[in-house]
């Protein structure tokens, strides 16, 4: 981010994307569990926009097998993606927080409609580059990278401006996990870079940082995290709604954001997949918002 930009804090409680409910509460749980305070502690100045931006999409019940609850998605995807538009134009810094990460699709179309070459890092233990065809689940947060590089649905992948919205080689995964076989396919013909937990376990997060965001920034006119909770181990953040195990650890986490912080490089972020109802305590929530802390300038000394 710029000195002294300002950040605009978009909520998106949604959660139709998911196979199971209550990420929808996670923006709410992060403003009560001190979010702003954070950002004032950290000197920024900041706007919390309302949510009423969103239109009803729970009276949206379009859906099928392959793409479950697609009304409802397609309906917020557009809403949000206005949204991140106008917050983009206006010079703020967009800081969305969700909300499963169907809402992904919203944010990048949004943000790509003035960044024709953002780069992407997405830390998740999940590619979410599944298209109907290939998702074993039919639940549309698993699609939301695909559709972002112009795979699947039509509606979706053209969202406010036609697709794709983003190229393979700005991409960056870290902290890949759990992929289906579909998924590996696309990764490795699109040639996708994708950091396993075995490439951060051999090379170290330090390392796999600074690939991640030498790939991302180059010849490209901004930087998007996409950070998904999941991609923490559950022994930390089990508040998610698909935890895998072997996950990033507290430390390695952290030093993700502060090394995205210190490369000056990040234009906007989205956190996802908060799940207050399956959250031990608040355990989840409050590693959330110290997470975006850390992303955006917290320091111990
Ligand atoms: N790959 C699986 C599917 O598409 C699971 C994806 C799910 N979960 C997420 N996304 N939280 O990162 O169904
Ligand atoms: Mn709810
Ligand atoms: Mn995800
Ligand atoms: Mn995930």
């Amino acid at each position: 981010m710029k000195d002294k930009q300002p950040i605009s804090i978009l909520p998106v409680p949604f959660d139709w994307g998911a196979s199971r409910r209550g990420a929808s509460d996670g923006p709410q749980a992060m403003l009560s569990a001190g979010l702003e305070r954070k950002l004032q502690l950290l000197g920024h100045r900041f706007e919390v926009r309302s949510d009423s931006y969103l239109s009803d999409f729970t009276a949206d019940r379009r859906s099928s097998p392959r793409m479950k609850h697609w009304g409802a998605v397609l309906t917020m995807a557009e809403a949000v993606a206005k949204e991140v538009a106008l917050l983009t134009a206006s010079r703020a810094f967009p800081l969305i927080i969700g909300g499963d990460h169907s809402i992904s699709i919203g944010t990048i179309a949004g943000l790509t409609q003035e960044r024709k070459k953002l780069g992407v890092i997405w830390i998740d233990a999940h590619a979410d580059t599944n298209t109907p065809e290939s998702s074993p689940s039919g639940n549309m947060h698993g699609m939301s990278l695909a559709v972002s590089l112009g795979l699947g649905d039509t509606r979706f992948t053209g969202i406010d401006h036609p697709s794709p919205k983003l190229q393979a080689q700005r991409i960056a995964l870290v902290g890949t996990r759990q992929l289906d076989e579909g998924e590996k396919g696309l990764i490795r013909s699109r040639g996708i870079a994708c950091y396993t937990m075995h490439d951060i376990d051999k090379l170290g997060m330090a390392r796999v940082m600074e690939e991640a965001i030498a790939i991302v920034s180059k010849d490209s006119d901004g930087v998007h995290v996409s950070f998904d909770i999941d991609s923490v181990d559950p022994g930390e953040a089990p508040g998610t709604g698909t935890p895998v195990r072997g996950g990033l650890n507290f430390r390695e986490a952290h030093l993700a954001m502060e090394m995205l912080y210190e490369a000056k490089a990040v234009t906007s972020a989205d956190i996802v997949e908060v799940n207050p109802l399956l959250d031990n305590g608040h355990q989840t929530v409050r590693l959330a918002v110290d997470l975006v802390g850390s992303l955006l300038g917290a320091r111990i000394l």
